[in-house]
């Protein structure tokens, strides 16, 4: 072989193989390998990626063509700079390359909806053309006035009729406005259900901004540029979008402006049972019995406390990591669950497929009061960071301050944003009116004594077989029953210091969730089998619920701090605690891979 004909062959080789990475593996990627290989192509995506599109060398109001990172991935020279740079020495696991999420806009594809689908599975955003982006500069100026954020039942109907007008014009604009209505509906859409894949050569895996820990800030953003849009259309650039407190005793109802059907507000797919003077059930499933109105409450502010306060490491709160090459949905947080998740079901309509348009993400925007449910959902976020003096978020993680979305302002240009700028709502120009909040110390009691418990406890396990965490035939458990489990402590009696260092984290593996169902099942601790306690008791621990995507089936994490429910039930020198989970929806569609006990650091 002549010395060309060598270069060639290798030459040729390399290619083979790079064509390999870039197609084949990324369809065998699975969620249970998530690490080696999956961050040898990100940092092999990151070099070239920052060779031309970091956001940090962008230039404001740059001209993008679309196609820069395929067409550097397929550039034989470039990647051959590439694979040197990554081979695998301890440099290239070096900690300054990004593995952030960020959505390839200009590949947006059609979205996967749940079955019986009400509306066409198109929700991509129009593009300019040329492709044109600005970087996000519009923080508010330092000694501006703040945009005051009040909840619906503190305002007046003159304030209201301004949120009425402003929606009365999104949607009597063109269709190809990106601050038309339905326009700004699909924004909720193409990010949950899809839409957009992550960039290559991840191309095959969607995102999705649910069960991770991108659900707080894509929806701080959306929400943003939601009020800045209609602050416009309405000529009051200090407009606030007013919040339905659904956890205060005065806002537990649907907002009367939302059900007046003379007002822009009003929406024909909702629950009709659901109308004022209806209190909401946070625990909401479809079909649930109603209970009394005072029973109601005292439910909800119970739910509240176990949601909020006990909730208190960043993973059980706003849900699990999610990097670039990752697969979607790692965990999901509490509030997400419930009452997010629930007040979704609880507004849509039980009678339709997927409880549209409210009770699922690809309708949800649809309607009007999805923007004061999430302001809410938003300023749950704010007051969790605040508790216990201030609480652990994610923000020493370069990789979550670095995830981006994209969204249209009120001038029509696709902006670009990621989450350190969104950490701060005063440099965004707003902040939330404080009023007292009934939840904070309704601390959930028992429904039994110790030793009722105990008892308890005791004759499960002397049971025949009881399930403990090792029997190995009965996992992967398919959820189609009441199923009570032994799970074993790896430690007790853990000392004041220790608690306050890590929490004591219940967690449940859902290995196999079809997806495209609503799903419901409650976890309850040391609770009775044949009566269990409601969401009210501190047996009750937490609830999983889903609300229905496209995808067919998934996995996902499942967690519940629960350092504070055992000293609540006084087993925290129990070596065994029994896990008890009740399917409410959804029977058999879900399977369980494992649950154990963790220690995560707070
Ligand atoms: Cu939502």
């Amino acid at each position: 072989m002549s010395a060309f004909s060598r270069v060639l062959f290798a030459f040729s080789a390399l290619i083979i193989v790079l064509f390999f990475l870039t197609t084949t593996f990324p369809t065998s990627f699975s969620f249970t390998n998530t690490n080696s290989f999956s961050h040898f192509l990100a940092t092999f995506h990151a070099n070239n990626n920052n060779n031309n599109h970091s956001p940090s060398s962008s230039p404001n109001d740059q001209t993008h063509q679309h196609q820069p990172i395929l067409g550097l991935w397929r550039n034989p020279f470039i990647a051959f700079k590439g694979i040197n740079d990554i081979s695998p020495s301890p440099a290239s696991t070096n900690q300054n390359i990004s593995r952030a999420i960020s959505p390839d806009v200009a590949n947006c594809g059609p979205v996967e909806l749940p079955p019986n689908a009400i509306t066409e599975p198109f929700c991509c955003p129009i593009l300019p053309s040329p492709l044109k982006i600005k970087d996000f500069k519009d923080f508010a100026k330092p000694n501006a006035p703040l945009r005051v954020r009040k909840p619906i039942h503190l305002v007046d109907d003159e304030y209201m009729a301004k949120l009425e007008k402003g929606i009365a014009i999104m949607k009597s604009l063109p269709k190809n406005d990106p601050r038309n209505y339905i326009e700004q509906a699909k924004v909720h859409c193409v990010y949950c259900n899809g839409g957009y894949p992550q960039k290559p050569p991840f191309q095959n895996l969607k995102i999705d901004i649910h069960r991770s820990w991108l659900f707080y800030p894509f929806h701080r953003w959306y929400i943003y540029f939601f009020e800045k849009i209609l602050g416009s259309l309405i000529g009051d650039p200090d407009f606030a979008v007013p919040f339905w407190s659904w956890d205060s005793i005065e806002g537990m109802q649907m907002p009367k402006h939302f059900a007046n059907p003379n007002s822009s507000l009003f929406h024909n797919l909702r629950d009709p049972a659901h109308l004022p003077p209806y209190i909401v059930d946070l625990n909401y499933h479809v079909g649930a019995d109603s209970t009394t109105q005072d029973q109601q409450v005292s439910y909800n502010l119970a739910f509240m406390y176990k949601q909020m306060v006990l909730a208190n490491t960043k993973e059980v709160f706003m849900g699990g990591v999610y990097r670039f090459g990752d697969q979607a949905q790692p965990a999901i947080g509490s509030v997400e669950q419930a009452p997010h998740n629930t007040v979704h079901k609880w507004v849509g309509r039980a009678d339709l497929p997927s409880q549209e348009d409210m009770g699922t993400f690809y309708t949800a925007a649809r309607d009007p009061i999805f923007y004061p449910h999430h302001t809410n959902i938003d300023r749950l976020w704010g007051i969790w960071t605040s508790l216990d003096g201030g609480r652990q978020d994610y923000r020493d993680d370069q990789d979550w301050l670095d995830s981006e979305f994209y969204f249209y302002d009120e001038n029509l240009d696709l902006v670009r944003v990621n989450i350190r700028d969104s950490l701060d709502t005063k440099k965004l120009g707003y902040v939330y009116e404080e009023f007292e909040i009934p939840w904070l110390n309704a601390s959930p009691k028992p429904s039994r004594t110790k030793l009722e418990r105990q008892a308890k406890k005791a004759s499960f396990l002397a049971s025949q077989n009881p399930i403990t965490t090792t029997t190995a035939t009965k996992f992967p458990l398919v959820l189609d029953s009441k199923v009570s489990v032994a799970v074993t402590r790896p430690k007790k009696l853990r000392s004041k210091l220790e608690k306050e260092r890590e929490e004591e984290v219940l967690v449940i593996e859902i290995v196999d969730l079809h997806s495209d169902k609503d799903v419901k099942f409650d976890v309850h601790v040391d609770d009775d089998e044949e009566m269990l306690s409601g969401p009210d008791k501190a047996e009750f621990v937490g609830t999983f619920t889903s609300v229905p995507h496209g995808r067919h089936k998934s996995k996902t994490r499942f967690m519940v701090a629960i350092s504070k429910v055992l000293e609540n039930l006084e087993a925290e020198e129990d070596e065994i605690i029994v896990v008890t989970l009740a399917p409410i929806v959804g029977k058999g569609l879900v399977s369980i891979g494992s649950i154990k006990v963790e220690y995560i650091l707070k």
